[in-house]
């Protein structure tokens, strides 16, 4: 007897949510419409999509997909992380005030600081792995508490559960980056978040080539406001942007599985290694919030962050001796990749401030592929002892 689909688990959802097959051609994959508009009947009466940019079938299945896998009501597909992040800052009006955490990813700060702030909104960034600090930031015009959980690049976690509830007691709202662990291992709206985005970019689409991102919310009025914004500002994904990062989606379990797998045993080995002073990873029981992990995610993903002993030459030997490892910005694809922070991804963030988050010249990151998990700890060791 056929049963409800809610109760599918999530490999079946990633590959069946939000599209049947195509009732006029019977085709199992859902058609990429690269169309910017549609033929009306009668001036406004369409069905269902009048113009791309408002809606587009092919966007509308991702959405639909990345929502179900959320466990969220609606979602919305974006251009890149960065149009994301600032669709959801833009539902809020001149003085109302943003608590975020100290760490982040260098260009969501970059945003924060450099644009957000020239529009009348204010922030104040504290280390929100305390829920004090959270606490003591609140003022009368907080309108929304940002978390990035684990941060990039130093995996600080911080406890959406607890900070959601003090959020809706203060009535601000929760918005959770969540691109580090994907829907696969976390997912902050059943924590008591009130959006959730993710830079799709990175594991969502898992094979680096499109940028993209997206917001999910169980709250019909928060899909409005999201929904009208996208509309209005227009920073949402192309249609072949949404078929690559859905056909992406059916495979994000299978992919999560071995990013995990690779990252622990490339954990395990660096935590070992003479050349490596301190791993930073939520699987490890050395990581400061390995219990919160533990309660919070389902898993701890494939991304590394490690202090190298010596100075910014060693780092930089390290980084040029890898052979299957990729010296680049980005993460969350199939194919391993290496960086320097302080030098790429956080440059935007001011030296003092890297230096009070412990992101100095020593600090390496790993996003942990999915190649045969033997090249990755051979490649690491053979870079490692020319550094
Ligand atoms: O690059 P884009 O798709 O616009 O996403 C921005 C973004 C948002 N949030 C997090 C946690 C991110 O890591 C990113 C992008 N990060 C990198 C490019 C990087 O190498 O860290």
């Amino acid at each position: 007897m056929a049963w409800s689909k809610d109760e599918y688990g999530f490999a079946t959802r990633a590959i069946h949510a939000g599209y049947e097959f195509d009732a006029s051609t019977g085709a199992v994959m859902p058609p990429l419409y690269l169309t910017t508009t549609f033929a009306q009947k009668s001036p406004g009466v369409f069905q269902g999509y009048d113009y791309s940019r408002a809606g587009n079938p092919t966007r509308t299945v991702y959405e639909q997909c990345i929502a179900n896998l959320e466990g969220a009501k609606y979602g919305y597909a974006f251009s890149s992380g960065m149009a994301a992040i600032s669709t959801i800052i833009q539902m809020l009006k001149s003085g109302d005030h943003v608590i975020a955490g100290d760490d982040m990813y260098g260009g969501t700060f970059r945003y924060f600081d450099k644009v957000a702030k020239n529009h009348g909104i204010e922030f104040t960034f504290t280390d929100l792995t305390n829920v004090e600090n959270f606490k003591n930031s609140i003022q009368s015009n907080t309108a929304l508490v940002w978390l990035e959980t684990p941060t990039n690049p130093t995996l600080k976690l911080s406890d959406i559960q607890s900070i959601s509830n003090l959020a809706k007691e203060n009535n601000i709202l929760t918005a959770v980056d969540n691109t580090f662990m994907s829907p696969y291992f976390q997912n902050p709206i059943s924590l008591g978040a009130d959006l959730v985005m993710h830079s799709a970019t990175k594991y969502i689409n898992g094979h680096s080539d499109v940028i993209g991102g997206v917001v999910v919310t169980s709250s019909e009025s928060l899909a409005e406001k999201i929904s009208f914004l996208a509309k209005s500002v227009g920073a949402v994904a192309s249609p072949f942007d949404s078929y690559l990062a859905m056909r992406s989606l059916k495979t994000l379990a299978v992919r999560m599985e071995a990013h995990q797998s690779n990252g622990f045993a490339v954990a395990k080995f660096l935590q070992e290694h003479s050349k490596v002073d301190k791993v930073l990873y939520p699987g490890l029981e050395s990581h400061p919030q390995h219990e919160l992990a533990k309660k919070q995610m389902k898993g701890f993903g494939g991304m590394i962050t490690f202090y190298l002993k010596g100075d910014l030459n060693n780092a930089k030997k390290l980084l040029e001796s890898v052979q299957v490892f990729t010296l680049a910005e980005s993460l969350g694809g199939v194919e391993s990749l290496i960086e320097h922070p302080a030098i790429m991804t956080h440059a935007s963030v001011p030296s003092e401030r890297r230096k009070e988050l412990g992101i100095n010249d020593q600090l390496v990151r790993l996003s942990v592929g999915i190649e045969t998990q033997s090249d990755l700890l051979r490649d690491l060791d053979q870079a490692l002892s020319s550094c």
